[in-house]
């Protein structure tokens, strides 16, 4: 195990938000914190006029909400006030559109000025914002839309000529479409800019409830088609403390959240956290680029920083060399998320910019931060840390007749969270059982394994499901199996996660082929090549290895974890001692 990091408080820099962990921990009430929330001022709650509106009521408005880089070189500010005229007018023309309460209001775009005002602005008319990731690829995008019953999209030009146009016809549900760089050829469509430049500057607060619907995000499991976790606007009491608390956001603070809005941390904190904590917000359009991400981190003095450690491996392979001639010193905080952090980077991270990465713990489904390193506790690298102050988190075993049991400090079990935070998601949109399945007495499982340490430090070990964590983005194996079955040469197909040096894994298929077809070169580039068209980059399988026949129970489902074994080159007998490996088992 690393070396703890021993936290010393440096005098020429703020005190943390979170000063006594232990001491808010015992006296922290959910309930307290939802009263605190200033809310709407007719009662209410709305997570867009928390965010920006509020600024602009305090006098803050002239603030940078948004700092845009463009991956040509622009940079654009957008203050509070500004932003709050914009989603005011975007919340109107969607009002125009017939759209309204509850409404799904989709965006596919990459990260555009068009994309955060969208997201205000849906909330702010009690719509409901449900992002799109932009590198999808038509499939994964028609599926989210179909089950999403989107009546709005927001895309560009490009990725509505790539991923939309065709298949517009089987998407009834779907009535508007606007494009955020329309030159007006594309029929059925309508102008984002035009919609917008018809709206008034102001309107009066929104009418929402802490109860109603405010985010879908889709995620995904081992089987089924994506789940639409439904979030409240309640969730924004605990994007607003996790922001204070964990991420020691204060106004004034420049942040960076490099995550996409296309997946939830991007949205809960690329979007609402740093807002409603009064920050300016950082967002670089461009791809990852060690030494352009320097640059910002220098250049824009950024206080606080949020990455992914896909992204730390990548710069930690950059090198020390990538890092002279910024200026780092403006770095405060440091956090994690997504995939395992590990200690190595941490280690690094102290070593390099002076400051070491807090890991942090969470999901689309818990919708804020839950388990965390703080900025005034000791770090132990490798750990995930303690859970926030308000949530109680657990080890536990399942009993096979439903209800779960504790277990000790040390032992390897499901990581367990008391059910009733405010972000917590209220309902996988048309699947009320998979909902239930999530909980038992009382407890939310996360489906993650992982150990609790005597001293209260949580440990992540892997998933006890097949889902795949490649470069911090959540994919499940039949989404990606269901399209290569589509291709007539394939009989069977099963995805794992393969370990990656820099992905943390990357999806490798499994194919067996219908008799007529012979495995070769040229057929497997064929099949990876049909898998990405549909499926795009972020999905799509990067390795393919041909098989006779797919290990398989006997009610005929793929066995991934034989899979997975074989790839590891687990021996046999180490097989059949893993959960549900045994191919004589019935089912699985
Ligand atoms: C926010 C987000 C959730 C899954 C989660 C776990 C993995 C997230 C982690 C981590 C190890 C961490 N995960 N944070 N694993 N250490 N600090 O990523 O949401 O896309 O729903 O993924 O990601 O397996 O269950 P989501």
């Amino acid at each position: 195990m690393a070396a703890l990091i021993h936290k010393t408080l440096n005098a020429n820099e703020p005190a943390p938000n979170l000063m006594d962990y232990r001491a808010m921990r015992a006296t922290f009430s959910w309930d307290i914190a939802c009263t605190e929330r200033a809310g709407l001022p007719h009662g209410g709650l709305n997570i867009a006029f928390e965010a920006v509106d509020r600024w602009v009521a305090s006098g803050q408005g002239e603030v940078a909400a948004l700092r845009w880089l463009g991956k040509n070189g622009e940079r654009r500010d957008i203050s509070y006030t500004e932003l709050a005229r914009l989603s005011n007018r975007f919340a109107h023309s969607l009002e125009q559109l017939g759209i309204g309460p509850g409404d799904r209001v989709c965006v596919l775009a990459g990260r555009i000025p068009e994309l955060y005002i969208t997201a205000l602005g849906t909330l702010k008319a009690g719509a409901v914002f449900c992002p799109l990731f932009s590198a999808f690829g038509p499939e994964p995008v028609r599926v989210r839309l179909v089950k999403s019953q989107a009546r709005v999209l927001v895309t560009t030009t490009l990725l509505y000529q790539r991923k939309i146009r065709e298949q517009r016809n089987n998407l009834p549900d779907l009535e508007h479409i606007l494009l955020t760089d329309s030159d007006g050829s594309e029929p059925g469509t309508h102008s984002f800019h035009t919609l917008l430049e018809t709206g008034p500057d102001h309107r009066s607060p929104p009418r929402t409830q802490p109860e109603d619907w405010a985010l879908l995000h889709f995620t995904s499991g081992t089987t089924g088609t994506p789940k639409g976790a439904i979030h409240v606007h309640q969730a924004v009491v605990a994007h607003q403390l996790t922001g204070r608390w964990v991420l020691d956001l204060r106004p004034g603070d420049i942040y960076w959240c490099t995550a996409d809005p296309g997946w939830v941390t991007g949205v809960s904190y690329g979007i609402i956290a740093p807002l409603v904590n009064g920050a300016t917000l950082v967002v670089d359009e461009a791809e990852f680029d060690a030494r352009r991400w320097y640059a910002i981190l220098g250049r824009e003095r950024v206080n606080v920083w949020y990455t992914a450690p896909t992204a730390i491996r990548m710069l930690m392979k950059a090198g020390t060399e990538a890092t002279q001639g910024h200026d780092l010193s403006a770095l405060r905080f440091m956090a994690s998320v997504g995939e395992p952090l590990n200690p190595e980077a941490v280690t690094w991270s102290l070593a390099t910019l002076g400051r070491p990465f807090h890991d942090t713990w969470w999901q689309t489904e818990t919708g804020a931060i839950m388990i965390t390193n703080y900025r005034t506790l000791d770090i132990r690298p490798g750990s995930m840390g303690q859970p926030l102050p308000g949530i109680e988190a657990a080890i536990v075993r399942r009993r096979p007749g439903g209800g779960v049991d504790r277990l000790e400090p040390g032992e390897e079990g499901e990581l367990a969270l008391r059910a009733g935070w405010p972000s917590m998601f209220r309902s996988y949109l048309d699947d009320a059982e998979r909902y239930q399945q999530c909980f038992a007495d009382g407890w939310y499982l996360s489906g993650d394994l992982a150990i609790c340490d005597i001293d209260g430090y949580f440990w992540f070990v892997g998933r006890n499901d097949d889902v795949i964590k490649t470069s911090g983005h959540l994919i499940g194996p039949f989404e990606v199996e269901n399209v290569l079955m589509e291709h007539p040469a394939v009989a069977e197909a099963g995805m794992i996660g393969k370990p990656d040096e820099f992905a943390g894994q990357i999806v490798k298929a499994f194919v067996a082929l219908k008799p007529s077809y012979v495995p070769s070169d040229a057929l497997r580039k064929e099949l990876l090549g049909f898998a990405r068209t549909r499926l795009g980059p972020a999905v799509a399988p990067r390795e393919l290895e041909f098989m006779p026949d797919l290990p398989k129970t006997r009610s005929g489902k793929i066995m991934r974890r034989l899979l997975r074994a074989r790839e590891l080159g687990l021996p046999l007998g180490d097989v059949s001692t893993l959960e549900s490996e045994n191919p004589e088992e019935p089912d699985a």
